[in-house]
């Protein structure tokens, strides 16, 4: 019997294709020499894309008739046009809850070395400081301040509990009330104003493209930290620069930008930012739970044309419910 045929545009974690072995033929886009040539002659047959980054939109959709599903690597699909794909009848997978705990630690360490100054610190002995003085007193704690969470979702939640043996306390504002146990503010910018520290963790997109902006910093004022592992996208980076040069808040902390892998060159400059190379769930564990579950969801498509963890957009087609 034929081997469904999978298309896989870009690079992925080689367990995607290590787990899907014997399961499907897997066309690797960026190994062919002609790659165009080839998405033609089998236009018809690929029915699945094992998607590792790159826009993935109506138009490309549009090129691949068959495909039924598209597999993608990570929880967030910003790259990905889910309700284009919803239109045309294609389910979208991504994968939640395997990475929430790495990405909750990552927060945490973001936030403890923006705060503490840690890689200030760590540069100041090893560029031979130390021995002309001790290193600055940083102008905040971390125990008693308040913690703002922009998304109190899966990782939010994490967030939330890793923050209260801190000492934190917790406030939080999405698009919905939740039954927590935290204050919930309908406005962002009330809840920058009645917060120190802001903690971006809502999806990106168009939906949420610049959120937090001139305002919501003003509001978070000048010892507030930004921190933010959710997509570059949600933060206007210039008023950011702008914020961080003005000691309009005091610092920020990120492991996603704007324009990746390029930062504003500013925020390279800046004392007052931590900088991470979008970190957040990148141990091989993790990345491994994200693979398998990249490829379970393809496994059960094919075996029983039923996605495990379909995006929100694709909940109305056959074999989404669920
Ligand atoms: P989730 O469980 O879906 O949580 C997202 C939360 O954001 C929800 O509580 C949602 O509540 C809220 N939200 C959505 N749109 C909003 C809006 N316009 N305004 C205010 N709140 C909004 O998602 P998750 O699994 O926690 O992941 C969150 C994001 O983290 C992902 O989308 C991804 O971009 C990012 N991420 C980054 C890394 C990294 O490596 N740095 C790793 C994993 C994930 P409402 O629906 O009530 O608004
Ligand atoms: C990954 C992420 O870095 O899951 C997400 O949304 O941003 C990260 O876990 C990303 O999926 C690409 O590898």
């Amino acid at each position: 019997m034929d081997l469904p045929v999978v298309l896989m545009p870009k690079p992925m974690n080689p367990a995607v294709a290590d787990d899907l072995d014997g399961v499907c033929e897997l066309i690797k886009l960026w190994e062919l020499d002609d790659p165009d040539a080839v998405l033609d002659a089998r236009r018809d047959e690929i029915v699945a894309v094992a998607a590792g980054g790159g826009l993935i939109d109506g138009a490309f959709l549009d090129r691949l008739p068959a495909v039924r599903i598209v597999a993608s690597f990570g929880v967030g699909y910003d790259r990905i046009d889910a309700a284009a794909a919803a239109e045309r009848g294609v389910v979208v997978t991504n994968t939640p809850g395997v990475l929430d705990a790495e990405v909750a630690d990552t927060a945490m360490g973001l936030l403890l070395m923006t705060a503490r100054e840690l890689p200030q610190a760590e540069r100041y002995l090893r560029d031979g400081k130390w021995q002309t003085g001790a290193y600055p007193l940083t102008p905040v704690t971390l125990s008693g301040r308040r913690m703002g969470i922009l998304g109190l979702g899966r990782i939010g939640q994490a967030i939330a509990d890793r923050a209260a043996p801190f000492g934190i306390s917790i406030a939080y504002h999405n698009r919905h009330e939740k039954d927590v146990p935290y204050p919930y503010y309908p406005s962002l910018v009330d809840l920058a104003h009645a917060v120190d520290i802001l903690m971006i963790v809502i999806p990106g997109g168009d939906s949420t493209r610049h959120l937090v902006d001139a305002e919501v910093l003003k509001a978070l004022g000048p010892t507030g930290i930004l921190i933010n592992v959710a997509r570059g996208s949600i933060v206007d980076e210039q008023a950011l620069v702008d914020a961080l040069r003005t000691n309009t808040i005091l610092s920020a902390g990120l492991d996603v930008f704007e324009h990746e892998p390029t930062p504003h060159p500013d925020l390279l400059t800046l004392p007052n930012t931590v900088l991470l190379p979008h970190v957040g769930s990148a141990t091989t564990p993790t990345r491994n739970a994200m693979a398998a579950l990249v490829a379970a969801n393809l496994k059960s498509w094919f075996n029983s044309n039923t996605a495990l963890t379909p995006v929100p957009e694709s909940m109305e087609l056959p074999g989404a419910s669920g």
